[in-house]
């Protein structure tokens, strides 16, 4: 596969700094290599820039950072837009805000292509705050809200081309959900499967239900991975952890699925915050799931419904 490797150093939308350091911690843990030992034709776009900051306010006086963000999600969306031209773009975040930018983007591609755009956001968190209810005013906690188009984004985030469809988004491994999130999340129907869901009934299953959902539609399908969707224990660099995340198998097997399902047409590698990283095996565990998601495997399959028999 043809990939494009896009850096989006944003910092400002965590509660605390790091982020920025993101792109550079996934290059040094060998995600090029990585890829291209893999079979695949990579080529390293560098890093967004971000664009011009206008002045801007705004009744929620929570909000950190709404010029600086607004301005970046403009650039990222443009970049989404253009790498995701007959080709898969990975893109290293940065804060979570960075997916404001990429679903944009990678929406506008999909629509152009006549082709439903599906969204399974790994993460401890829904990201699903619109600007008048995020109380920490972090605007990693929007992205996902904007991107289904929520009200009361318009005048301070740019324009959306397209909105995504909620009923397309699955989120998997949430255990951190705010009240307004909790309702916003009902009234739109987005596929929620927490990690109590992930512990009674097996990711497998959830995934595979979700998985065939994208194919039956013949459907693009964006995979957003936040580091706070594993278990703090073996991704301790981020700055929001939350106990009782994604065991490693789990994860590894969430990307090898997807692998096998060949719909994944976009990926965000988002939330890794190198200062708080050990040694960075955070980042070179991100790395290795991004293998497995394009095509590392332990022992081939015989089939894709492998019974072990
Ligand atoms: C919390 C935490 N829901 C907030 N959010 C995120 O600040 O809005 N943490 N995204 O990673
Ligand atoms: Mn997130
Ligand atoms: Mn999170
Ligand atoms: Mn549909």
């Amino acid at each position: 596969m043809r990939c494009k490797i896009v850096g989006v150093p944003v910092q400002d939308g965590a509660g605390r700094m790091g982020c920025d350091m993101g792109p550079s911690a996934l290059r040094a843990a060998g995600l090029v290599a990585t890829l291209e030992a893999l079979g695949h034709t990579v080529e390293d776009c560098g890093q967004v820039q971000r664009g011009i900051v206008q002045p801007q306010s705004h009744s929620n006086t929570a909000l950190k950072a709404l010029p600086e963000i607004s301005a970046w999600i403009a650039a990222i969306a443009s970049k989404a837009y253009e790498a995701s031209h007959e080709a898969m773009p990975i893109f290293l975040g940065g804060d979570h805000s960075i997916s404001a930018g990429t679903l944009s983007g990678v929406a506008r591609r999909a629509a152009e292509m006549a082709r439903p755009l599906f969204v399974l956001w790994l993460d401890a968190h829904p990201d699903f705050h619109t600007l008048e209810t995020t109380a920490s005013g972090n605007l990693h906690g929007v992205p996902l809200a904007y991107a289904c188009g929520l009200p009361g984004f318009s005048g301070c985030f740019p324009d959306l081309p397209v909105a995504i469809d909620p009923l397309h988004v699955c989120t998997l491994g949430l255990r951190s959900i705010d009240p307004a999130e909790r309702r916003a999340l009902n009234e739109t129907g987005v596929t929620i499967h927490d990690m109590r869901a992930i512990d009674e009934y097996g990711i497998a299953p959830l995934l595979r239900g979700f998985i065939e959902r994208v194919a039956n539609a013949n459907g693009m399908l964006h995979v957003s991975l936040d580091v706070d969707f594993l278990e703090p224990s073996i991704a301790p660099g981020v700055g929001t952890t939350v106990p009782g995340g994604a065991t490693f198998r789990e994860a590894h097997l969430a990307m090898e699925m997807l692998c096998d399902s060949g719909l994944v047409t976009s990926l965000d590698l988002v939330e890794l915050n190198p200062f708080l990283d050990e040694r960075g095996r955070t980042a070179s565990l991100m790395v290795d799931l991004t293998a497995s998601l394009m095509g590392r495997r332990i022992m081939d399959r015989p089939t894709h419904s492998y019974s072990g028999s």
